[in-house]
């Protein structure tokens, strides 16, 4: 998969590129990020970025010719089918099952990272195919954004992660917050480990976490709940079939949980 951002400072870009899971990602080729800067396409002596809004007011826009010519250099070097992207807080709110989505279907994604404050809507409607934020409230450019998306997408692609790390294992492909993890040593100021972490039994290990989940996004995301429950029997895509909806399973263990937290936090 195919990664084009238009932004002014693909330094930003790279640099977080170059970093862990997906620094590994690019160097054993299963993912590829390209850097298009409006800049070199500026026509004038100044290379000219930017430019004044209609109406009048504070702030610039980025400039109509430069960016125009960025994004098409851009739809020249992806694929036909490559979904065209602007990241803005106007746009539609990022989740993991959107991230999942474009993950599954692969297109070549062009993000554009805007500065200032923002583009020509006209841009918006003649070349950019859909609007996606990355929630509500505002960045000094849309670079973090775009970092977000490649990020998010880029583990889900074949051979990203590990067997070990499996995308699988990640608390938001079942639709739910992740349970609370331990590490050594047993005992921190005189907090212990949950005990059944240290029984060996995994059945029992894998109903906890799964309690825990469950009570968790509960307590701390009751919408998520709601979500899960409306998802059962729907279909969903075939990478993600198990697991994600309400059991009796999930209904039993929540319902303890909920009891033994009659008397604590909520
Ligand atoms: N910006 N989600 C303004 C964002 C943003 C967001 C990007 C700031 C675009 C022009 N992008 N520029 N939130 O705040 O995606």
């Amino acid at each position: 998969m195919n990664f084009y951002v238009i932004s002014l400072f693909p330094e930003m870009i790279e640099q977080a590129c170059s970093c862990g899971v997906l620094g590994r990602a690019i160097k054993h080729g299963l993912i590829r990020v390209h850097c298009i800067n409006p800049r070199d396409f500026a026509q004038d002596r100044h290379r000219t970025v930017d430019d004044r809004p209609y109406g009048g007011g504070p702030g610039m826009l980025m400039k109509w010719q430069p960016l125009a010519a960025a994004i098409d250099a851009a739809k020249q070097q992806a694929s036909a089918m490559a979904k065209v992207i602007y990241m803005s807080p106007q746009g539609k709110l990022l989740n993991q099952q959107s991230v999942r989505q474009v993950a599954d279907a692969a297109p070549d994604l062009i993000l554009i990272a805007g500065r200032y404050e923002g583009i020509d809507e006209r841009l918006v409607e003649q070349l950019i195919d859909e609007e996606w934020s990355i929630g509500d409230y505002v960045l000094s450019g849309g670079e973090l954004a775009a970092m977000v998306v490649i990020d998010a997408v880029a583990r889900l692609c074949p051979g990203v992660l590990g067997d070990e790390q499996s995308a699988q294992q990640d608390s938001f492909m079942q639709g739910l917050l992740d349970c609370p993890h331990y590490t050594r040593p047993e005992e921190i100021h005189g907090y212990t480990v949950p005990a059944v972490l240290l029984s060996g039994d995994h059945k029992a290990i894998a109903q906890w976490r799964l309690q825990q989940a469950l009570g968790r996004t509960w307590l701390r995301r009751p919408e998520l709940i709601e979500a899960l429950k409306k998802a059962t029997g729907t279909a969903a895509p075939e990478s993600t079939a198990h697991n994600v909806g309400w059991d009796d399973n999930k209904e039993k263990l929540l319902t303890e949980f909920i009891q033994a937290n009659k008397n604590g936090s909520r």
